[in-house]
C-alpha cells in the first residue's frame, strides 16, 4: 500500500485498467488478499458466548405453549453465535440448539448426512430410536444420531423434557453433501431397548465384529459410568492442570471419536480448581452438567451455573474456575480435524 503512495499517475491509472482487466475475467490478485486469506493464526468469526439455562428454559417452554411439535417438525431454539448472525452456528462449523417435547409429544422419524449428538439436561421418560432401536436417555446421557440413520424422539414421561443437539450441519453444507428425507411413520422395529449396551459398554466386544462404520455402534454413553469413572480417577490422580480429570467418548471399536467428524468428552473439575490457560484449534461448546463456576475464554468472563452453556472459539485462550466440584460436557469438530491433519492445541501460554 506504502509503495502505492509513491506511484506517478500514469502508473495508477495502469494498475486500475489492470483490476478492471481482470475482474472482467474473474481473475482477483492475491497480493491483495494474502494476509486475510493465510492468517498467521485461527481468525474465527465466533465469538466467546454463554447461554444462561433459567432464561433459555423460560424460552423454550413458551415455544411449547405457542406451536406443537407437528407445526415445528423439531422444537429447537438454535443458538446462534452473534459472531455468525443467520448462520444457525454456534461455532465456525458446528450447528446446536435446545430441544423440547411436551409430554406424550412424538419428533417424527428422519434422516440426514448430518450426524448428530445429544446432551440430556432434563425430564423423564424420553427415548430416541436409532435405526430402530430405542435407548432412555437420562440426565448427563451422551447420546448419538450417526449421519443417515433414521432417528426419532419421543417423550412418555410427565414432565417436558430438554436436551442439548450438536450437529455437524455446516461441515456437511461446507462440502454440499446435505441430503434427508423424512417419513411420517414410526420406523421399523430394530434390537430391543438396551441392546447396543450390553454389546459394548462393558468392555466386551461380540466375537467376530467389526466396525462397520466410521460412528460407534454404542448409541448411549451413560452419565453414571462416566461419572463413575470421573470420581475414582479423581481419588487417584494425577488431575491434568489444562483440564481436571478429562475423558473422551470413544468408538468401543476403532478408540478413535464417536462420530467421523465430532468429538466429545466429559471433565471433572474439583472444587476450587483453576486450570491452566489452554488452546486449541477446535472451538468447543461447552454444558455444565454439575456445579458453578466461572470461565474467562479470550477477553470474555462467563459465571455459569447448571445446564448453561458457553463457547470457546477456535484458538481462544480458556482459563476454568470450579466454584464447585463441577462436571463439564465438551464437544467440537476435533475429530474432523484430526482427520484433515489439522488439530493443534497449546498448553500452559
Ligand atoms: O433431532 O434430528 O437440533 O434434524 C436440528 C436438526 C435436531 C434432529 C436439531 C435435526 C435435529
Amino acid at each position: 500500500m506504502s509503495s502505492s503512495s509513491r506511484l506517478s499517475t500514469e502508473e495508477c491509472s495502469a494498475r486500475k485498467a489492470f483490476h478492471e482487466e481482470i475482474a472482467r475475467q474473474n481473475l482477483v490478485p492475491l497480493w491483495e488478499r494474502l494476509a486475510a486469506l493465510v492468517t498467521r493464526s485461527p481468525e474465527p468469526a465466533a465469538r466467546p458466548i454463554h447461554w444462561r439455562y433459567s432464561t433459555v428454559r423460560a424460552s423454550l417452554l413458551n415455544a411449547g405453549r405457542l406451536l406443537t411439535v407437528e407445526e415445528a417438525e423439531r422444537r429447537v431454539l438454535i443458538l446462534e453465535n452473534p459472531g455468525l448472525p443467520g448462520q444457525s452456528q454456534i461455532t465456525d462449523s458446528l450447528f446446536s440448539g435446545f430441544q423440547l417435547l411436551m409430554p406424550g409429544e412424538r419428533a417424527h422419524a428422519h434422516r440426514h448426512t448430518a450426524s448428530a449428538l445429544r446432551v440430556f439436561l432434563e425430564g423423564s421418560g424420553a427415548y430416541t430410536a436409532v435405526n430402530g432401536e430405542r435407548t432412555k436417555m437420562e440426565r448427563g446421557d451422551f447420546v448419538i444420531t450417526p449421519g443417515w440413520t433414521w432417528h426419532d424422539h419421543g417423550n412418555d414421561g410427565p414432565d417436558p423434557v430438554i436436551w442439548l443437539d450438536g450437529l455437524d450441519v455446516p461441515i456437511v453444507n461446507l462440502f454440499k453433501t446435505s441430503f434427508s428425507e423424512g417419513s411420517a411413520a414410526q420406523q421399523t422395529e430394530g434390537p430391543p431397548q438396551g441392546d447396543c449396551e450390553a454389546r459394548y459398554a462393558a468392555g466386551l466386544l461380540p466375537e467376530g465384529c467389526k466396525a462397520e462404520s466410521l460412528s460407534s455402534p454404542l448409541l448411549n454413553y451413560r452419565y453414571g459410568r462416566a461419572r463413575e469413572s470421573l470420581a475414582a480417577l479423581l481419588r487417584n490422580g494425577p488431575i491434568d492442570p489444562c483440564h481436571g480429570v478429562k475423558l473422551r467418548y470413544a468408538n468401543p471399536l476403532t478408540g478413535g471419536s464417536a462420530m467421523s467428524t465430532i468429538s466429545a468428552a466429559i471433565q471433572l473439575l474439583p472444587s476450587g480448581f483453576r486450570t491452566a490457560p489452554y488452546r486449541s484449534t477446535d472451538g468447543t461448546v461447552f454444558v455444565v452438567i454439575e456445579g458453578h463456576g466461572h470461565s474467562d475464554i479470550g477477553d470474555a468472563s462467563f459465571d455459569w451455573a447448571e445446564n448453561d452453556v458457553f463457547v470457546a472459539p477456535s484458538w481462544g485462550l480458556g482459563r476454568h474456575h470450579a466454584q464447585n466440584e463441577a462436571v463439564v460436557f465438551s464437544f467440537s469438530d476435533r475429530a474432523a480435524q484430526e482427520k484433515l491433519g489439522l488439530w493443534r492445541e497449546q498448553r500452559d501460554t
